[in-house]
């Protein structure tokens, strides 16, 4: 928790650091209650103030010296958290020594003790909880740093950069120092220690170095580090292939430790990760962890670049590298797996999570331009819809000019800290386009809305398309200009064939596109005219927005018959499933508004009923199970709330489960064959095709249960699922057979097999996380009573990150029937986490408390409970600045 009050930082009041610490040679005696810090510090004024201020936060000072001279106690203040030294020398030599107690850290921000292993996090701002510093990541620094333990307690001993000496004190103790050649800000330092061991492996770099490659593990860990290595090695070499980045050092390192705040951290040279972004092995994996694993080893790997060589000049640059990060990994996964389907994942999380952000009171621009505790600022919109922004740069410039800009960027930034200009003079640079209008993403808050229309003449051959864009208005922006907006489109014809595109240009020229074209939309309005279309003899389909080419609401008149065609011929995998996916929403939508219970689909959804025909008859053809999957997968909770301003939560969940079961009893036949014909007697393996085959099993299994409570199916129905997790080989199919049991209507159908889960897995924390989201995601109101019992469990730790997650994390975000359950049960219960949490982890408790910041979304009774929850987390004394930061926006609108 802060000393000093929560204040506000604006990007307008930046200022260039005055005072230069070229390099820090730092000495860790490391105790669990008592570790001795000192460091040397090189400190070199750039200007005439002779005032240096440092960072500090709950260190107790040992000592001070200038050039050896021990300081009087007038010649320095430490207060506030800054450490402010009177008349230095332009140049000189700082000496500190700290003492910092890592036992008693459980914000698990700076040096913290993770069971006995101790482990470092200092983005955004944890290096001044270990020693003084100017903690700016505009500072860059050469670090050396010497650990010195009890070898019978860490044996190992890890920091950034390359192993430089080691030895053994008189008093037993031993020791090895550090050396990072790279200058770095101090965000990047890391240290980690304890009894680890280490999975090797080498990688020989493009241009021929070798490369020590280490993940380091507690022993029982190890045998779920193949994985991570084999990634790492991918994203290696696809960097030197896709970006010609190569690697900088000898080695590489990877801890993995079990209590951490986010997935993983980018240290130069000795990334530390959240051990479940970081293990996997079949047996306690699921598909998904294993491409979550992959995706967050290329994401740190690549941050070495994107980051670490160039770094941000200040935190409100955090997307600089974060968005171009995420945009880096996810055309990785892109490569590594099916680009079609990893799109829709993509871009399914954008709609429902990044959208419902950017529509509440803590919605706030990709470069925020004041914040109060940055930690808050590692969004959605940062991250993700920062991704989007650099999606659209690359395909405004193309690959060859992109590739360009990247290299330029590399080149001329290395080794310094900049801004998002900088990033995208590049692009304008190499491009030779006036990207002025394109910043306007980065500043303005809010998803655009996308109108458009079609007129089609049939007198002229031609096809206009008349848009229009708006912006809503967002807490603290209003009068949202228009944005550049690239729409890559195509024309079908009625029957699904693509057609030329032909655009007439106000000139009155004629610009031939091909069969797809990109549109740029800059104006608030603006028509496309297309002509030649001397052939038809009804209107075209347009496919519009294809691959999401820009993170927009599109709208369009589209008729149900137009939706199906696209969905069975579009060329764009995305549009194909898009289609689907806007056919399901017209289709649901209007049941939801009339709360029914039950569907006829020839009735109430005809043209879903046929398109669903239609998928399944071509289903065991399929060469594509994992766009099948896809396919046949209804619309989330979350994404049909999202097209609510407010959101009729049973209604919902309600026409949702009417439908899954409508869809199931028609066609339980075909669930069954197909979910029959997935059944593979292939050993485990987390690749592409098995995870595909996998998945379009798993879903044929969600259908077939929903099932269970009738009559004449339910024996049927819960002999696969039992059979299903009494036999399979691997995580992904047991845990999708036991959350259906476990979800059953009948609640003893998952007795048993849970409590078979929790005897085998006890013993294994990150297992035992699935074992609780399970339990937290049943969708009865009742399940708030099994969740409070829950965190009684002795597996269970409100201290642990992820157990926090797993459990209360996924009751509040993933369990809407009983989150908002009309008492208002789950609001104050949260409520009651989120302030137990402040007092020990405000990181994590500020992440926790955003569902109840979404109460404008709920009618009157829900807005007024979640409203006085917050009033009264507010209320209490000793709110972290995190907690009070999101808590007061959410109840400033
Ligand atoms: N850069 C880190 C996130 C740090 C979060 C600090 N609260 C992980 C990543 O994005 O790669
Ligand atoms: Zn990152």
């Amino acid at each position: 928790m802060s000393s000093s009050p929560a204040q506000a930082i604006y990007l307008r009041n930046y200022q260039a650091p005055e005072f230069a610490l070229d390099a820090i040679d730092l000495t860790f005696e490391l105790d669990p209650q008592a570790t001795k810090v000192s460091a040397e510090i090189q400190v070199r004024a750039l200007g005439e103030n002779r005032c240096l201020v440092l960072d500090g936060q709950d260190l107790t000072l040992l000592s001070l010296a200038i050039d050896g001279r021990p300081l009087d106690a007038d010649e320095y203040q430490y207060q506030n958290d800054q450490l402010t030294l009177l008349n230095v020398p332009s140049a000189f030599c700082l000496s500190t020594q700290v003492e910092i107690n890592p036992q008693a850290n459980s914000a698990l921000e700076g040096l913290y003790l993770s069971n006995a292993l101790y482990c470092t996090q200092c983005e955004a701002e944890g290096f001044r909880r270990i020693s003084f510093f100017l903690d700016r990541p505009d500072v860059l620094s050469r670090f050396t740093t010497k650990l010195i333990a009890d070898p019978q307690h860490a044996p190992i001993l890890l920091a950034n950069g390359n192993p430089i000496a080691q030895g053994t004190l008189a008093d037993g103790r031993h020791w090895v120092q550090w050396q990072d050649p790279f200058p770095k800000p101090c965000y990047l330092f890391a240290l980690v220690a304890g009894d680890l061991v280490c999975i090797q492996d080498t990688f020989v770099t493009q241009s021929g170095r070798s490369v020590d490659l280490q993940i380091w593990v507690e022993a029982e860990n190890q045998h779920k580090c193949a994985h991570a290595m084999r990634s790492l090695k991918a994203a290696m070499r696809w960097d030197e292939e896709v970006y010609g980045r190569e690697y900088d050092l000898d080695i590489y390192m990877i801890v993995a430790v079990n209590d951490f705040n986010m997935g993983a951290m980018e240290n130069k040279g000795l990334n530390i990760f959240n051990s479940a972004c970081a293990l996997a092995d079949p047996q306690t994996t699921t598909d998904l962890g294993f491409q979550r694993v992959e995706s967050v080893i290329a994401h740190e790997y690549f941050h070495n670049w994107s980051g670490n060589r160039v770094t941000c000049r200040d935190w409100f640059q955090l997307s600089l590298k974060e968005g171009f990060t995420v945009y880096r990994d996810q055309a990785f996964s892109a490569d590594m797996n099916f680009a079609g389907v990893q799109r829709i994942e993509e871009v399914t999380m954008l709609r429902s999570a990044q959208f419902a952000e950017d529509a509440s009171p803590t919605a706030h621009p990709v470069r925020p331009d004041h914040y109060m505790e940055i930690n808050n600022f590692y969004t959605l919109t940062v991250y993700e819809k920062g991704a989007e922004i650099v999606r659209m740069l690359a395909n405004l410039l193309g690959p060859q000019a992109f590739r360009q800009a990247c290299d330029l960027y590399f080149t001329r930034f290395d080794g310094q800290a900049v801004t998002v200009e900088d990033f995208v003079a590049c692009m304008e640079e190499i491009s030779q386009r006036d990207l002025s209008q394109f910043m306007r993403w980065y500043h303005q808050a809010g998803t655009p809305h996308v109108q458009v229309q079609g007129q089609y003449c049939p007198q002229t051959a031609s096809y206009r398309l008349d848009f229009q864009q708006a912006t809503p208005d967002t807490p603290g922006q209003t009068n949202k200009q228009p944005l550049l907006i690239p729409i890559t489109m195509g024309l079908l014809d009625a029957q699904g064939r693509p057609l030329p595109l032909k655009l007439k240009l106000a000139s009155g020229e004629i610009q031939a596109l091909g069969l797809q074209g990109v549109l740029e939309l800059t104006q608030a309005q603006q028509s496309f005219e297309f002509i030649g279309l001397e052939e038809l003899t009804e209107a075209p389909i347009p496919s519009l927005l294809r691959g999401f080419s820009a993170p927009v609401k599109l709208s369009f008149p589209y008729t149900p018959t137009q939706l199906a065609t696209l969905m069975a011929q579009d060329t764009d995998a995305f549009n194909r499933w898009d289609a689907g996916q806007r056919l399901a929403l017209d289709t649901l939508m209007p049941l939801i508004d009339a709360q029914v219970t039950q569907i006829d689909l020839a009735q109430d959804a005809p043209m879903l009923l046929e398109a669903y025909r239609a998928l399944l008859t071509e289903a065991e053809h399929t060469q594509d199970q994992a766009m099948l999957a896809s396919m046949l997968r209804l619309p989330s909770f979350a994404y049909l709330a999202e097209q609510y301003a407010c959101i009729p939560v049973e209604a919902i969940e309600q026409v949702r489960q009417a439908m899954r079961f409508a869809l199931a009893r028609t066609f339980y036949p075909q669930w069954k064959a197909l979910y029959q014909a997935q059944i593979s007697q292939q050993a485990y393996a987390p690749e592409a095709t098995q995870i595909a085959q996998r998945s379009l099993k798993n879903l044929c299994l969600d259908y077939l249960l929903a099932l269970a409570a009738v009559p004449e199916y339910q024996q049927e129905v819960y002999q696969i699922a039992l059979t299903q997790w009494r036999t399979s080989d691997n995580m992904t199919d047991a845990r999708a057979a036991l959350t259906l049991l476990a979800h059953a209507p009948d609640a003893s159908w998952g007795r048993d097999p849970l409590a078979e889960f929790a005897q085998r897995w006890q013993q294994d924390a990150l297992t035992m996380d699935q074992w609780f989201s399970i339990q937290a995601t049943r969708p009865y109101a009742d399940t708030l009573q099994q969740v409070q019992n829950l965190l009684q469990h002795p597996n269970f730790s409100l201290k642990n990150p992820n157990k926090v997650r797993a459990l209360i994390g996924a009751f509040a975000q993933q369990n809407p029937l009983a989150f908002h359950q009309i008492s208002g049960a789950g609001y104050a219960w949260l409520a009651d986490q989120v302030i137990e949490l402040n007092g020990f982890n405000p990181q994590i408790a500020a992440r926790l408390v955003i569902p109840l910041t979404r109460w404008q979304r709920y009618q009157d009774t829900r807005q007024t409970l979640m409203r006085a929850q917050l009033e009264r987390i507010q209320a209490q004394a000793n709110l972290s600045a995190d907690v009070y930061e999101i808590v007061t926006k959410a109840l400033q609108v």
